[in-house]
């Protein structure tokens, strides 16, 4: 199960990683370098969604993938629609930053009898969006507002509750292509405040960038915006997981 392998993770203390495909801006060539990198070593998940999904080849390209990588794909749906069969788990996200009854409950109650025909493990997410400096697609599509980034007592407050309401995992989300990830300070709070595994991306596009947020607390990070034109920032912030790890596991 993809959520025991991320608790097993967190409670040693190993960082990962995630690498984020939107079907929207992908390709074949774009699969086969993550895949190459991944069989390397520098991924350990891939997430596959987005906010909107236009173009009609999703369901091809993830084929694609799972054909060509071993790792987990875990789906991370911008909608009940982006939800496939070939994926190994889906995060059930609860945008429990946000007050719009659907993301909350509608949508999930509509999902349900689909997600367990496809036999999808379900992992029950605490979504919680923080302000990344522009205006993003995710806040755009669930018309909710995100937390302001210097408020970070919302947040851990906001995760708290989330744990509290049996959600497994907490995701702090920037968005994609935010102009600044979340802040340390924040991750800070919120590590403080709950021991779910704690997921944070948007905007994440350097090893220096990575590894502030692994230190501030971070068990998973998520790229993808920094990737889609060219993988060549994988290596870099690869590494800055593994020395995040070296350095959590040592301690
Ligand atoms: C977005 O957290 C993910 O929901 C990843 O963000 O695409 O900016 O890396 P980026």
């Amino acid at each position: 199960m993809i959520l025991d392998r991320i608790l097993s993770a967190t409670a040693a203390g190993q960082k990962q990683l995630a690498v984020l495909i939107d079907p929207d801006k992908t390709s074949r060539d774009h699969i086969s370098a993550l895949c190459q990198l991944a069989e390397q070593g520098m991924v350990d998940y891939f997430l596959w969604g987005g906010s909107l999904i236009s173009e009609s080849q999703a369901e091809y390209y993830l084929s694609y993938l799972k054909a060509h990588t071993d790792k987990p794909i875990v789906l991370f749906p911008g909608s009940i629609n982006q939800l496939y069969g070939q994926a190994d788990a889906l995060l059930l996200l609860s945008l429990i930053s946000g007050r719009n009854p659907e993301l909350l409950i509608g949508q999930h109650v509509i999902a349900a009898p689909r997600i367990k025909r496809l036999r999808l493990e379900p992992i029950p997410t605490g979504y919680i969006l923080i302000d990344g400096g522009t205006p993003t697609s995710v806040a755009y599509m669930s018309n909710t507002a995100p937390i302001p980034a210097n408020k970070p007592t919302i947040a851990s407050c906001t995760a708290l509750a989330g744990e509290q309401l049996g959600l497994k995992i907490i995701y702090l989300d920037a968005g994609s292509g935010a102009h600044r990830p979340v802040s340390p300070e924040v991750i800070r709070a919120v590590r403080k405040e709950v021991s779910l595994p704690l997921i944070v991306g948007g905007g994440i596009r350097t090893g220096e960038a990575a590894r502030a947020i692994l230190d501030a607390g971070a068990d998973l990070l998520v790229v993808g915006n920094a990737l889609e034109g060219d993988t060549g920032r994988l290596p870099a912030i690869a590494e800055a997981v593994r020395m995040a790890s070296k350095v959590a596991l040592s301690a």
